[in-house]
């Protein structure tokens, strides 16, 4: 009896204190979300203008993409001052407005906390830059050249050299993404204080936590040892020296201690982890190592790489159903996950894994369903609600995302490949098919902006808009509205086990969830054939995307969510 008594303690505390497990996540993308002043970029003030609806929605936490002053290289993940906001996005006063309203509705706001490197704008930089006896020269990465050359092999994941000459000290400084975002050199102890501090000043200003940018990137093998160079590569893969480094598990301890520790604030922190694996993911989550609350993985958005992002290959079900059910069971008695199909990096799901032309709203909401009956924290990307879909993008001139251009030019003029070939990849992976601005209603830029916007509206807005959607019971915002309110409203979606059926199976994507004498069976066909489902579908029907079920077939995208009793 004691057993059973304990266990539902354990339960009932894990539901109070992790209030995370039964949220839905909201990111905003703040430069294309709403622009309250017509300059075509958004604002503060028009993410304050639509909060009432995400509280229509349901979501209970907004993660704002970063909004700190930057010389915007990367859309603001090259930060420049962490305690000022882009004046592009408003005043500080302006975010505490936000922030009040934010809290006034029931909801958490988090911010997007880039620590891994700084813009090279930051005044760390700009002094660290000035002379090699500057007290900040060792809060980056600097070395000496090699044979004239930089001090290591390694690429940047933007494309050429991780490495920057600079030539008022005549030496490099390590960057792993654009030369205008210098890594941080955290195996300075100044560093990780300094980054201490800002994100307690965050925090007493009332933000509810953060998102940590490639956060298992901070600690560096300090040798910097070249990286295996596969031949015809023009760079290193640095990567084993840099991602999941020796320290960053007692980095992120020690900022526990220092930022959260004494706060009994309901606080959530997720850290962006690419390349992570299930067992460094269970040691980031784990709750006896307080570390993170939860981390991005990205094994399931990068099935369908080939060689890399930009060899772009068609996704195999079962290698995605095998991929969602490792990280369910990896992550079942010791850990926590989150659940994404869509980010500001990431193509938009319902284009890329779904059919946006034949089965638009089906396959939108099929894989809205099978995400959100998963177990673990879901995270819904701005614009993912409504069923945005990619781009039609023509030409080059069409891409402002820095990751795209630099690749293009690197794969065209560095590597000679065909640029119909190389455009093809960028119109099916480029980042900037995420970054088009949210589709508010039918009128002139989908109400976006009342001026040009930064970057051009989907041409499909008069079709998928907020105006339309919300009025419409039917539509795929309504159908998101329903899968929140059910992981709200049934404890088995939160706490359930996962079992994966019919791994095999090409066409099928089948699993319950089990708890409390209930199980709930998703069952998804994946795909434009009607099948018969080997699987008995009985039980109360919760939730489903066609109108009426016809016995055991499901049609194309078709998704349903049975409960049954369970007896055994
Ligand atoms: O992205 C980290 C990351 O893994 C990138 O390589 C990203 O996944 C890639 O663009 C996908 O092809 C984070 C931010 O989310 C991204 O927006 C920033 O550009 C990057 O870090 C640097 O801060
Ligand atoms: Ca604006």
């Amino acid at each position: 009896m004691r057993a059973r008594a304990t266990h539902l303690l354990t339960r009932s505390l894990t539901a109070v204190s992790l209030w995370w497990t039964n949220a839905v996540v909201y990111q905003i993308y703040p430069r294309s979300f709403a622009d309250s002043n017509g300059d075509g970029i958004g604002d503060l003030a028009g993410i304050e203008s639509k909060l009432d609806y995400l509280v229509d929605l349901g979501v209970d936490v907004l993660w704002l993409s970063p909004i700190y002053r930057s010389p915007q290289d990367d859309n603001g993940y090259d930060i420049s001052d962490y305690r000022d906001i882009d004046p592009m996005f408003g005043t500080l006063a302006d975010f505490d407005r936000l922030l009040a309203a934010v809290h006034e509705r029931g909801m958490k706001l988090i911010m997007d906390l880039v620590v891994n490197h700084t813009s090279d704008e930051h005044p760390w930089f700009m002094e660290s830059r000035s002379s090699p006896d500057n007290p900040k020269r060792d809060w980056y990465w600097w070395r000496t050249g090699r044979d004239d050359g930089p001090p290591n092999n390694w690429g940047s994941i933007f494309s050429g050299s991780a490495w920057e000459y600079d030539d008022l000290t005549g030496e490099y400084y390590l960057h792993l993404f654009t030369k205008k975002q210098p890594d941080l050199n955290w195996e300075n102890p100044q560093v990780r204080q300094a980054v201490y501090d800002l994100m307690n000043w965050w925090l007493d200003r009332g933000v509810d936590g953060f998102r940590m940018d490639v956060i298992n990137l901070i600690s560096k093998h300090a040798t910097l040892p070249d990286g295996q160079q596969a031949p015809g590569e023009l760079y290193g893969d640095g990567s084993p020296y840099y991602s999941e480094g020796p320290r960053v598990h007692e980095f992120l301890q020690e900022m526990h201690r220092a930022v959260f520790a004494d706060r009994d604030a309901e606080l959530l922190t997720v850290g962006e982890t690419p390349g992570v694996s299930v067992e460094q993911a269970r040691l980031y989550t784990d709750r006896d190592r307080h570390e993170l609350d939860m981390v991005f993985q990205f094994e399931h958005v990068e099935l369908d790489h080939g060689l890399g992002k930009w060899d772009v290959r068609s996704l195999n079900l079962v290698e995605l159903k095998e991929n969602l059910a490792k990280w369910q069971y990896g992550l079942a008695r010791v850990g926590w996950n989150s659940l994404y199909w869509n980010n500001h990096d990431q193509p938009r799901v319902v284009s890329r894994y779904g059919d946006d032309r034949n089965y638009w709203y089906e396959s939108a909401t099929l894989l809205a369903t099978v995400l959100h009956l998963l177990r673990g924290t879901p995270y819904i990307y701005q614009g993912e609600e409504l069923g945005m879909t990619n781009y039609p993008f023509a030409s080059i001139e069409q891409f402002q995302d820095v990751e795209s251009l630099n690749y293009y030019r690197q794969a065209v003029d560095g590597m000679g490949l065909d640029p119909r070939l190389v455009m093809s990849s960028l119109q099916a992976m480029g980042r900037d098919n995420a970054r088009t601005p949210v589709q508010w209603d039918d009128s002139a830029h989908a109400g976006f902006t009342t001026g040009t916007p930064w970057l051009p509206v989907n041409p499909n807005y008069p079709r998928i808009n907020a105006a339309a959607e919300v009025a419409d019971p039917e539509s795929v915002f309504a159908y998101y509205r329903s899968l929140i309110a059910l992981r709200h409203a049934d404890p088995v979606v939160r706490d359930g086990d996962f079992e994966l059926l019919l791994p095999a199976d090409p066409d099928l994507f089948v699993f319950t969830r089990t708890a409390e004498g209930v199980r709930l069976l998703v069952a998804a066909n994946v795909g434009d054939d009607p099948v018969e489902s080997p699987v008995d579908l009985h039980g109360d029907l919760v939730i489903t995307n066609y109108r009426e079920p016809v016995g055991q077939v499901l049609r194309p995208w078709e998704v349903r969510v049975h409960r049954q009793e369970v007896t055994s």
